[in-house]
């Protein structure tokens, strides 16, 4: 077994629940696929019960009030219409989630407030005025230095910064902060990839001040109220990271007992990293075991926004490609440390070579092969080889790695064809030892594909599960 690959019993996998302002495009996309394929992974290791994957939408906030405002729909059905499109832009996806939460679901806006006030009670918020730059894009106070010269926000160069006065209630962030430190530093595989820890440490070097964790109804008027003060709203960000945890506490999957991985966009790492896991410890509530850092998704060197018109939705992805050529290609070239940039021109070249001709004719060969022979190929047991070299990046999240140890492996099996011509072989008892050991290798990596192309590995185990295999429609047919 591979270090740290069933440590606990059970395993929590989360993606960043998305805001509703606007249906999700690729970028929100591939965080959904790569949880995916490790969800899935991994209930081949721990089983299906004991394997949870939550995703969702995130409701409340000025963003999303907003983005209704300007559809002339009130916030409620605008963000019910987005979470629906959401939703089934990642069924499209075939993402294999357990639940789809939204901030607005009864249970959830009971958790977040249950959750304040305890922490309230303990002494962990208190109520004060406030002064400072607040960005509506990243619902988020700013410092001056965060800012860039003409006092926008980097990120949402378009959004003005506002100036507020009001009075909040405060999260005692400053008082934990040797807690992260130590947390960030010691824990292993906490943050992931490795070189995103220390821009976490960096932070920390700044220190830390107390934050906002409310905002006055009156300016902010959708939102979770806090329950001993209606005047005020709940922090998008607060209610927001509490969703893990409505979901999770009703499986009694947020515990000791389970390991918990949260996947993120290098955006909001900070939230993940340095204001969730404070939350936690105010209410001493056990801590996430990784947060995994993804990069961006940018066409031609542009970061993806519907301002500057070069959103792609999945489903049109989908439509145009099928489901399993999409989840290829974001799985393996997709930002999973660094940002990268896609373009459809890159996506069907990787379609060409890795799945028609890689995949696709090597899957075609043997079937022919075996077909022609007229030999039966008795079926091996479906026992899946989960923890073999192939699969070892994965302990590290690298689905990258783990496909391109695939794709190696289905090299080599072209070499052994290659190199033994089954079509010249004369010899009945020859000719099935070789194919036997064709057909045995590619039983195996179907199965093996099964977390990553789910629809295209189970039509590869239809074909080739039976004494007498045939050819059929190639699996992706050349563009
Ligand atoms: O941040 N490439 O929501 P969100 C890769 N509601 N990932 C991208 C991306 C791109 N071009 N654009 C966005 C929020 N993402 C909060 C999260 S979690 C408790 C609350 C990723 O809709 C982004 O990094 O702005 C984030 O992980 C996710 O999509 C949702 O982004």
């Amino acid at each position: 077994m591979l270090k740290n690959d069933k440590e606990k019993e059970k395993i929590l996998i989360t993606t960043a629940i998305d805001y509703a302002n606007d249906v999700i495009h690729i970028g929100h996309a591939y965080e959904k696929i790569l949880a995916d394929s490790v969800a899935r992974y991994y209930r081949k290791i721990y089983g299906k019960e004991n394997v949870y994957f939550l995703t969702g939408t995130d409701e409340h906030g000025t963003t999303n009030y907003l983005a209704a405002k300007e559809e002339n729909m009130s916030v409620e059905e605008y963000t019910r219409k987005i979470s629906s499109l959401d939703r089934k832009e990642i069924d499209a996806l075939n993402i294999s989630y357990d639940r789809f939460i939204r901030t607005t679901d009864p249970d959830h806006v009971k958790t977040a407030s249950n959750l304040f006030e305890k922490a309230l009670e303990r002494g962990d918020i208190y109520k004060a005025e406030y002064e400072g730059f607040y960005c509506e894009g990243c619902e988020e106070y700013k410092t001056l230095s965060d800012l860039d010269e003409d006092k926008k926000c980097p990120q949402h160069p378009n959004k003005q910064i506002r100036l507020l006065k009001e009075e909040n209630y405060f999260l005692r962030w400053s008082a934990y902060e040797n807690a992260l430190r130590e947390l960030i530093e010691k824990k292993d595989d906490f943050i992931l990839p490795e070189n995103k820890k220390n821009e976490m440490l960096a932070f920390l070097e700044q220190g830390l001040n107390d934050i906002p964790v409310s905002r006055p109804k009156y300016k902010v008027p959708w939102g979770i109220s806090v329950p001993s003060d209606e005047e005020q709203i709940i922090y998008v960000w607060y209610d927001a990271l509490v969703n893990y945890y409505t979901a999770a506490k009703q499986k009694d999957m947020w515990n000791e007992k389970t390991k918990i991985i949260h996947f993120v966009g290098k955006d909001i790492l900070r939230f993940h990293a340095l204001l969730w896991p404070v939350m936690l410890l105010s209410l001493e509530l056990p801590l996430p075991d990784t947060i995994y850092a993804h990069g961006f998704i940018n066409l031609k060197g542009k970061k993806i926004s519907k301002s500057l018109g070069n959103v792609i939705r999945p489903s049109d992805l989908v439509k145009k490609y099928g489901v399993d050529a999409v989840r290829y290609y974001f799985l393996k070239h997709g930002p999973i440390t660094e940002d990268v940039d896609i373009s459809i021109k890159h996506l069907e070249e990787v379609y060409n070579a890795d799945l028609a001709n890689g995949l696709g004719n090597t899957v075609a060969r043997i079937a022919k092969m075996a077909e022609r022979s007229g030999l039966s190929f008795e079926p091996q047991e479906k026992e899946f080889v989960w923890q073999a070299p192939w699969s070892a990046p994965i302990s590290k999240f690298r689905v990258d790695l783990a496909l391109q140890n695939i794709w190696r492996m289905l090299t080599d099996l072209d070499k052994h064809i290659n190199e033994n011509e089954p079509w010249a072989i004369e010899d009945q008892e020859e000719l099935k030892n070789v194919l036997s050991k064709e057909v045995y290798q590619i039983r195996k990596i179907s199965l093996i594909l099964e977390p990553f192309i789910p629809s295209t590995s189970r039509r590869i185990q239809e074909q080739f599960f039976k004494d007498r295999i045939r050819s059929e429609e190639p699996l992706f047919p050349k563009l």
